[in-house]
This record gives structure tokens, C-alpha cells and sequence, in this order.
């Protein structure tokens, strides 16, 4: 544990940010909660300099949905910015809800300047920490927000009742446009330009240049549980988050409770939320603690943002003395690219698995069996033009089972639904590697060559899944978080190297694995997957690193309609925007 102190007139700049939620005891059970999203430029200054950033609102990080399991929620949103826009609620089920989950060109057309779209949805089975994001180009570096379901009214927590509930939303900063960043990068070949930055509710803190006025600051009292709903919304890097000092129970990921455990160091990939119940001390304490996220990641040196974000944790002083300058005592977190300590985090995630709150892990027999590589490679440079690929004639791509994704210029699931697929999409995902090779041995860089295409994996209403997601290290090994649309699943096993298909499914759990929307293929690694294919519609799933979604690590699943009223998709809304 390292301490030091900040300039003593510091702590008299810290402005007191506190987003602590207030639960509402008194509402009915089933509510339709309305709520209105302008999509605007606003100025925002930060590290020094004031930029025109996409917001909702005007709010930067966007505005926060309290929302209740059960109810059905209705939000307007209308575009007034230059880009098109569209948004996701991350982690909802959208159970024959498909119209409003938003992907750009998958489930929807982009809302244009100017349009409105309403998203109308009910929430599920579902309550925990969500979020919700823009689903289109990098938008979703600036259009964010916590989502937070409560449980039905009079159904407690399986841990006892925090005092207080602290949404901590992790986001990624970049001095330059967020567009040009990744537009350049496109153009080029090469690895998009890494962040600034990274904030915590939409602060820097203490450690970066002119963030003084900037520092997110949670004033806690002696003796009390507060629930910290910790969302990672950064655009490429998975995060290690630590408080200094205090142990974090981790009581739930993804929305789904899990079994407790104590860990003084959190990894989020993004796309993860999770909750956290941080005990304070007994006594206030002469010191103020950091709270602090720093990337966990593989690459080289120079190809991730390698700065630290901390915010404050601070004893609410009943003297005083409150106006002194606390020694600040800061956490200490792993080397960038701890690996093991990723695995070994991972392998502490279990479902509750209680009787009020089941595993309902798809047992038995898996209807489809699919084995996905998941990875980093190359496409051929446009005619006539040098790139800054690994080569000068090759860009940077991504893939699962050597298919880029490709976006098709009108909505997948339109096409699906009013039965025009023809030269917008074929059904003939590989479910398995067409051209089988040793995936995390020496890199083939001979062949880092990736085909491409929309190519959809169908699956008949209710159709038990399994897949394996394999790392490869054809340009490198990296974690990839894959996250799945319009489904839960359960990680029913992972391991390092390559799968092998005749040991490995021994060890698989089908008694508590952990039940999530978004889990990290490890690097030179692999994960299997379980889910009950039970919502029609078409569903991405993608990296939730944002450089590699646009490089092509993307598919989606096509699930038909079942044969009965309730098992198929309705009609789309009337004011679904058009391409
Ligand atoms: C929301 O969808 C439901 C059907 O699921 C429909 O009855 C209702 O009219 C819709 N509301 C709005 C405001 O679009
Ligand atoms: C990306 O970084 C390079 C090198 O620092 C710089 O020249 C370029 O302008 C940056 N691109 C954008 C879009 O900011
Ligand atoms: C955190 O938990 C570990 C293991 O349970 C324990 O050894 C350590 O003392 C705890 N630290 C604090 C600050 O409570
Ligand atoms: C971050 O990376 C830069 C450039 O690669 C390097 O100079 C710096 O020492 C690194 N900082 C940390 C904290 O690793
Ligand atoms: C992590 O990086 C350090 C320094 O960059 C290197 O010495 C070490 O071998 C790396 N560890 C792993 C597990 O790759
Ligand atoms: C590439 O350059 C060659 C020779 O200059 C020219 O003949 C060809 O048309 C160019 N191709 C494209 C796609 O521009
Ligand atoms: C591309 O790289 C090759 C070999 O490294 C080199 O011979 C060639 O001149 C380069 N082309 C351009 C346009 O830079
Ligand atoms: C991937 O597809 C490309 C283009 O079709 C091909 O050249 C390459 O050999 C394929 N790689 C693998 C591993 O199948
Ligand atoms: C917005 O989306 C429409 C429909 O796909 C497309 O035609 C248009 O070029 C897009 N506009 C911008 C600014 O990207
Ligand atoms: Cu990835």
C-alpha cells in the first residue's frame, strides 16, 4: 500500500459529486415510466481544453434511469446532432422486444438528424446495474448512462440493505474527436489512436493535468454498507478498480447475483457491471482514500491508454476539522498485463444459485454445438493506397471464425422480417473454423489473412446452445469480452491454450456457473457458453472493445419464431426509421 500526500490546499478543490440514489418506497408494481433523450452537442471542458462532445440531454455522463423490474419503459429520443444515432440498453433481454434494442443496421436503421424514435420496451426477470449507450460508430465514447433496475417493491436483496447506492460509471476520455479517431483508423489500417484518459462519473481526479475541479468525491459516514453499482462504459480497455483500503464484497455481476466473495482488486471488461458492498471503518479515519481504475491489457506498450483515473472516498467528519488536508492513501493495482490475475478473478464468479434465485443453466445435451474463434487480423489494402497495417498493403481486421463482419447498409432484422434477405445477408455462419489450426501456438503470420461477409447463424426458437469461444494470437493474444445481445448465458468453463474438445468438457459447470451478457475470452485462451435460444429476432454478438467491433469481431444470431402467438416477433413500430 502506497500513501502520499496531495498539496494541502487541494482538498478544498474537490467538489462534492455525489449521485447517491434515492430509492422510492411507495410506487406500484407495474409502472410505465416514460422519459424524453435529446441527442445534443454540449461544450464540456476537460485536461485543459473545452470540446463539443454528443450528449444526451446536455448530460455528460447521461442521465441516470431508476427504474423498477417489471416495468415498461417508453424513452423518446430525438436527434439534433450531424451523426446518426441510435441506442442500446445493455443487458436488457428485449424479450420479443427486438425493435428496440439498437445496434445500427441490425435491428434498426440509424435515427437521422432531425428524426425521432421511440424505444418501448418491458423489462423482464431483470434487476440489477445496467446501462445504456449509443450503438453506433464511437458515439458511445461520450452517449452514456447508468440503467438501474430495483427489485419489485418488497423484494429484498439476497445480502443485507446497503445504506446508501453509489452508481461508479468508468468511460474513456479523448482530447481529439472522437470520430476522426476512429474514421482515421478506418482510413488508414492502423490502430485507432489511444484515449487521454479515463473518468469516473465522468471525472479525471487528482492525476491528471487541470482536473482539480474534477474529482469525483464520495462522502461516506462511519459503519455503513454502500452498494457500489460499478458499470465499465470505456471504449476499448478493460479495467482493474481498487479502493484503497477497503475489501469489496462482490454480490452480483451482469445483473445476476452471484455468490459473495471478498477482493480488494476488481477487473471489468467493458460491457461488465457489477455490484460491490464497501463496509466502512469503524472510526473516521484522518485520511482520505483513492479510488482507482487503470487498464488490464496485453498489447504493447503505446497501444493502450496507460494512465491511471482515481476519484476520493471520503469519512464525513463530525468535527471541525473537516476542512483539513487528509493524507490521501492510494490502492495498489496489478502490472498491466496480469493475466493470471484475470483468471483467477474470473474463476471466483458463481451464480446465487439458491432457490429464489436459480441457475436455470440449459443441462443435458446441447441442441447446437458451435466453435468460434475469436481474433485479431488482416484485410487486403484498397487498390493503389499504402496502409498502416502490420504490412503497408494490409489493414487492420478482426474475426470470428476468419468471418469480418461486414454492416449492411439497411437493418438485419427488417430484412429478416419482411423476408428480403437476398443481398443483405446469407445463414451460413461457420460453426466451426473452416480451416482448423494450432490457435494460440507460434503466429501463423504468414496467414493473418481474414475473410469477410454478413453472415447470420440461425437457430430455431428454443434451441439449447453451446459455444466455445477461442482466442487466437495470429497478431497477438488479447482478452476479447464478447457480449450477447438479447440473452443471458452461462460460463459453464474456460482455460488457457487451445480447447481440447475431448478433456475439457469434463470439467464444465452445470450447477452454478456464472450467469452474465458479457464475459473476456481470455488471452490465448477460451471460454464455453450456454444459452436457451427463446427470443425471435436477430442478435450481434460482439467484442465490446470498440477498435476491434469496428474492425469486423462481430455475428449475429438469427432465432426464429416458434409456432406459438407468444414465441414470435411482432410487428416493428410505425415510426421504425428507415435507411
Ligand atoms: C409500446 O408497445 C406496446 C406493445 O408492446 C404498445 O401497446 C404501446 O402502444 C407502445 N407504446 C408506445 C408509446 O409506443
Ligand atoms: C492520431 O495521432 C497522430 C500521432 O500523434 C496524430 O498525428 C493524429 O492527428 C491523431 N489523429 C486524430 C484523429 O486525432
Ligand atoms: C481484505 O480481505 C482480506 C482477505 O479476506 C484480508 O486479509 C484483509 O485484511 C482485508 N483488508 C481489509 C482492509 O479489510
Ligand atoms: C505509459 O506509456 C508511455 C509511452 O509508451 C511511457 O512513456 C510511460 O512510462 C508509461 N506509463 C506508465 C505508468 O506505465
Ligand atoms: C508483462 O510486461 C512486463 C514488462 O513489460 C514483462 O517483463 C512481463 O514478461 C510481462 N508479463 C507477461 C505475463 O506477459
Ligand atoms: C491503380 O493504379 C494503376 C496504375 O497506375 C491503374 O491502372 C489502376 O486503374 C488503379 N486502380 C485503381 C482501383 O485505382
Ligand atoms: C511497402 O513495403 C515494401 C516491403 O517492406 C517496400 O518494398 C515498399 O516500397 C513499400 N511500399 C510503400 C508504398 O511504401
Ligand atoms: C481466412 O480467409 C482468408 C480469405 O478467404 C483466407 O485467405 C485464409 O486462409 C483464411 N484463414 C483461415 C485460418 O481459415
Ligand atoms: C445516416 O444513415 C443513413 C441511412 O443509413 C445514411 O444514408 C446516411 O449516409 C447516414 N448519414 C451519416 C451522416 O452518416
Ligand atoms: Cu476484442
Amino acid at each position: 500500500m502506497t500513501s502520499f500526500l496531495l498539496p494541502p490546499s487541494l482538498p478544498f478543490l474537490i467538489i462534492s459529486y455525489s449521485m447517491l440514489i434515492v430509492v422510492p418506497s411507495t410506487t406500484v408494481a407495474k409502472q410505465i415510466k416514460h422519459f424524453e433523450f435529446n441527442v445534443q452537442m454540449t461544450n464540456v471542458a476537460r485536461l485543459c481544453s473545452t470540446k463539443s462532445i454528443v450528449t444526451v440531454n446536455g448530460q455528460f455522463p447521461g442521465p441516470e434511469l431508476i427504474v423498477r423490474e417489471s416495468d415498461q419503459l417508453i424513452v423518446k429520443v430525438t436527434n439534433h446532432v450531424p451523426y446518426n444515432i441510435t441506442l442500446h440498453w445493455h443487458g436488457i433481454r428485449q424479450l420479443r422486444s427486438g425493435w428496440a434494442d439498437g445496434p445500427a443496421y441490425v435491428t434498426q436503421c440509424p435515427i437521422q438528424t432531425g428524426q425521432t424514435y421511440v424505444y418501448n420496451f418491458t423489462l423482464i426477470g431483470q434487476r440489477g446495474t445496467f446501462f445504456w449507450h449509443a450503438h453506433i460508430s464511437w458515439l458511445r465514447a461520450t452517449v452514456y448512462g447508468p440503467l438501474i433496475i430495483l427489485p419489485k417493491i418488497g423484494v429484498p436483496y439476497p445480502f443485507p440493505e446497503p445504506y446508501k447506492e453509489v452508481p461508479i460509471i468508468l468511460g474513456e476520455w479523448w482530447k481529439a474527436d472522437i470520430e476522426a479517431v476512429i474514421s482515421q483508423a478506418l482510413q488508414t489500417g492502423g490502430g485507432p489512436n489511444v484515449s487521454d484518459a479515463y473518468t469516473i462519473n465522468g471525472l479525471l481526479g487528482p492525476l491528471y493535468d487541470c482536473s482539480t475541479q474534477d474529482i469525483f468525491k464520495l462522502k461516506v459516514e462511519a459503519r455503513k454498507t454502500y452498494m457500489l453499482r460499478l458499470i465499465n462504459a470505456a471504449v476499448n480497455e478493460e479495467l482493474f478498480f481498487s479502493v484503497a483500503d477497503h475489501n469489496l464484497t462482490v454480490v452480483d455481476v451482469d445483473g445476476v447475483y452471484v455468490k459473495p466473495f471478498d477482493a480488494d482488486i476488481i477487473l471489468i471488461s467493458p460491457g461488465q457491471t457489477s455490484n460491490l458492498l464497501l463496509r466502512t471503518k469503524r472510526s473516521y479515519p484522518n485520511a482520505a482514500f483513492l479510488m482507482e481504475a487503470r487498464p488490464y491489457s496485453t498489447g504493447l506498450p503505446g497501444t493502450y491508454d496507460n494512465t491511471t483515473v482515481a476519484g476520493v472516498l471520503e469519512y464525513e467528519s463530525r468535527t471541525a476539522a473537516s476542512h483539513k488536508a487528509l493524507p490521501l492513501r492510494a490502492p495498489t493495482l496489478p502490472a498491466f498485463n496480469d493475466t493470471s490475475f484475470a483468471a483467477n478473478f474470473a474463476g471466483k464468479l458463481r451464480s446465487l444459485a439458491t432457490r429464489r434465485f436459480p441457475a436455470r443453466v440449459p443441462r443435458g445435451d446441447p441442441d447446437r454445438r458451435f466453435f468460434f474463434t475469436v481474433g485479431i487480423g488482416t484485410l487486403p489494402c484498397p487498390a493503389n493506397s499504402t496502409c498502416q497495417g502490420p504490412t503497408n498493403d494490409t489493414m487492420f481486421a478482426a474475426a470470428i471464425n476468419n468471418v469480418s463482419f461486414v454492416t449492411p447498409a439497411t437493418a438485419l432484422l427488417q430484412a429478416h422480417y419482411f423476408g428480403r434477405s437476398r443481398g443483405v445477408y446469407t445463414q451460413d455462419f461457420p460453426a466451426f473454423p473452416e480451416a482448423p489450426f494450432d490457435y494460440t501456438g507460434a503466429p501463423p503470420t504468414t496467414n493473418a489473412a481474414l475473410g469477410s461477409g454478413t453472415r447470420l447463424a440461425a437457430l430455431p426458437f428454443n434451441t439449447k446452445v453451446e459455444v466455445v469461444l477461442q482466442g487466437t494470437n495470429i497478431l497477438g493474444a488479447e482478452s476479447h469480452p464478447l457480449h450477447l445481445h438479447g440473452f443471458n448465458f452461462f460460463v459453464i468453463g474456460r482455460g488457457s491454450g487451445n480447447f481440447d474438445p475431448a478433456n475439457d468438457p469434463a470439467s464444465f459447470n452445470l450447477v452454478d456457473p456464472v450467469e452474465r451478457n458479457t464475459v473476456a475470452v481470455p488471452a490465448a485462451g477460451w471460454v464455453a457458453i450456454r444459452f436457451l435460444a427463446d427470443n425471435p429476432g436477430v442478435w450481434l454478438m460482439h467484442c465490446h472493445i470498440e477498435a476491434h467491433l469496428s474492425w469486423g469481431l462481430k455475428m449475429a444470431w438469427l432465432v426464429q419464431d416458434g409456432t406459438l402467438p407468444k414465441q414470435k416477433l411482432p410487428p416493428p413500430p410505425s415510426d421504425l426509421p428507415k435507411c
